[in-house]
């Protein structure tokens, strides 16, 4: 290996990824007149874009609301061609909008950050690359996504199977042939739920293992050139609005129910509530998260909404015994996230789909031909691996991030993440993120680019009264752990197995990893912290 060279003088930031948020990051650093260079380890812009090109990959927030709102002019130029964008054309959205703003000149692709070391004579940040260069930054934003790091699939015996493998969130860019195989796919999340319909349509067989069952809904997704899209087209503004003042940052565009939840499920007649919930389950998607205003934190009013799913999953299903397999019962509804889906039940209904329980028979190993289940060897062309992510924490942790006193990142987090507002942490000066431990369960695209403001207006802030750092006070970032884990516990989120609270991550400490109080009461938060800085320690120049 060469020995690391440093490359130019200090910057005034480095933004750590170019998905959505890393690339919001740069078009704002770069409008305020900062030095900035950006780093993407893939070899483009689009972040989970980028990476998870499986067959089905598709947003499950409309596109016109899963989309920038920066720029009035990219809202009108850009036309959607379907309700749910698909992979691609996301991906074709990112690469026009780093054209559209010429983002690219600053963004080193095919570039990894392996650590960042704060060194405390000269106050700045230390980032060095797998390509063995160093720069030297004032501030580090890392926008490294918070579904970006991939679980490993770890199963003994797997470098004896002879077959194909695939991660569904690493993708080939090139279009796999699934025709005439024998394909097994282990996960059913989302991702396995859009890829399996799909990779069902071309498979000889395909074998589906499945250890928990997920709730899932259709998503009913559409050609979006409609009068409806281009009504809202024409008050973007209005949208935009509604989407800031809302919990989660979508408002349910096309769907014909009411976006925020008024009553409890309780205190609604059982065929009133059925009734509303018919009418989700025909508009389609994951308006089920704004039905009542209780959903997410009574079981009785929880189950309401379960006992529906359940009773439609079994609906779609002809074979009773395999439906009663993809029934969910051992925990609440909404409390994994819920997946919306194109044919995913009725995919059972095929000559060419078999379902294996894991939870009845688990995994023996992997064999040169296959996999073993219960003694019973499944013969396999290809495996397919949708077995999820280490959520929010896991690409920071990945990354050898040093703070004061050279403590470690990793290590303090080894406990429980901590935070102020979702985007520092005492002890790391200058270093934020955004979509990241601590940040709201919101809109990511809305987020990023509200993070991204209130960012930059620490930065200016900061230079404007002279001084060089800024970290949150031991004290306000307590508060804010507590806060999050104390509005954790008053939703049901705690009393399941979930990637909320950590859970898929064997030995990941439990605590939950977003902030559940609606980005409304977050953004006002942030906006009180940011009146006088006085949560924070303001240290070094004059
Ligand atoms: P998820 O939702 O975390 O799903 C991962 C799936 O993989 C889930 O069904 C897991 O079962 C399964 N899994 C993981 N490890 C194993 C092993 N060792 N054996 C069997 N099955 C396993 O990830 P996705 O990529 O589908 O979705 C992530 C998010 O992307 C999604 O929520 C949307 O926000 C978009 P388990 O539940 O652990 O029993």
């Amino acid at each position: 290996m060469s020995s690391s060279h440093s490359t130019g003088g200090r910057l005034d930031l480095i933004v750590v990824g170019a998905g959505f948020s890393g690339m919001y990051m740069l078009h704002q650093a770069k409008c305020s007149g900062l030095s900035v260079k950006c780093f993407e380890a893939g070899s483009d812009v689009g972040g989970t874009w980028y990476w998870n090109r499986y067959p089905g990959a598709r947003v499950d927030i409309e596109s016109l609301e899963y989309s920038y709102s920066f720029s009035e002019e990219l809202q009108q130029e850009w036309n959607w061609t379907e309700r749910y964008a698909g992979q691609p054309e996301l991906l074709k959205y990112s690469q026009h909008v780093a054209d559209r703003f010429n983002l690219r000149e600053d963004i080193s692709f095919d570039t990894r950050i392996v650590s960042a070391i704060f060194d405390e004579e000269t106050l700045c940040w230390v980032v060095r690359t797998n390509r063995n260069e160093t720069f030297t930054t004032q501030f580090c934003v890392f926008a490294t996504g918070l579904l970006s790091a991939p679980i490993e699939p770890n199963f003994d015996g797997l470098t004896e199977f002879k077959g194909e493998q695939y991660l569904t969130s690493r993708w080939p860019h090139d279009e796999v042939d699934f025709s005439g195989k024998r394909v097994g796919i282990i996960g059913t999340g989302s991702s396995g739920i859009q890829a399996i319909p799909r990779i069902a349509q071309t498979a000889e067989h395909l074998t589906v293992f499945q250890r928990t069952p997920a709730y899932t809904v259709p998503l009913r997704n559409c050609s979006s050139q409609t009068k409806l899209h281009q009504e809202v087209k024409n008050n973007y503004a209005a949208l935009r609005s509604a989407e800031a003042n809302s919990f989660a940052g979508f408002t349910l565009v096309n769907s014909q129910v009411e976006p925020v939840p008024t009553q409890s499920a309780l205190e609604v007649p059982p065929d009133e509530r059925l009734r509303e919930y018919e009418t989700r389950w025909q508009s389609g998607g994951l308006c089920f998260y704004y039905t009542y205003t209780d959903i997410l934190t009574s079981e009785s009013a929880n189950e309401t909404l379960g006992e529906f799913i359940r009773s439609k999953t079994r609906e779609r299903i002809r074979d009773p015994e395999v439906a009663e397999k993809l029934v969910p019962t051992d925990y609440h509804i909404l409390t994994r996230r819920l997946s919306a889906d194109t044919d995913y039940c009725e995919t059972y209904n095929r000559e060419n789909v078999t379902l294996v329980d894991l939870r009845e028979k688990p995994i023996d190993g992997f064999y040169e031909n296959g996999i073993s289940v219960g003694g019973q060897m499944i013969d396999l062309d290809v495996i397919i691996f949708a077995t999820g992510f280490d959520v929010m924490t896991g690409a920071m942790d990945r990354i050898d991030i040093r703070g004061r006193g050279n403590q470690s990142l990793k290590k303090r987090w080894e406990t429980g993440h901590t935070s102020y507002l979702g985007m520092m942490t005492e002890g790391f000066p200058n270093l934020l993120w955004m979509n990241g431990p601590g940040s709201p369960f919101y809109n990511p695209l809305l987020q990023a680019e509200y993070q991204g403001q209130w960012i930059s207006r620490l930065i200016s802030t900061l230079k404007t009264n002279g001084k060089k750092c800024i970290e949150p006070l031991l004290e306000s970032e307590a508060a804010w752990v507590k806060l999050n884990d104390d509005i954790g516990a008053m939703t049901l989120f705690p009393k399941s197995n979930n990637y909320y609270m950590g859970d898929n991550i064997p030995g990941k400490p439990r605590r939950i990893l977003f902030y559940f109080g609606g980005f409304p009461s977050y953004r006002e938060q942030c906006e009180s912290a940011a009146v006088d800085y006085s949560g924070f320690r303001v240290f070094g120049g004059v």
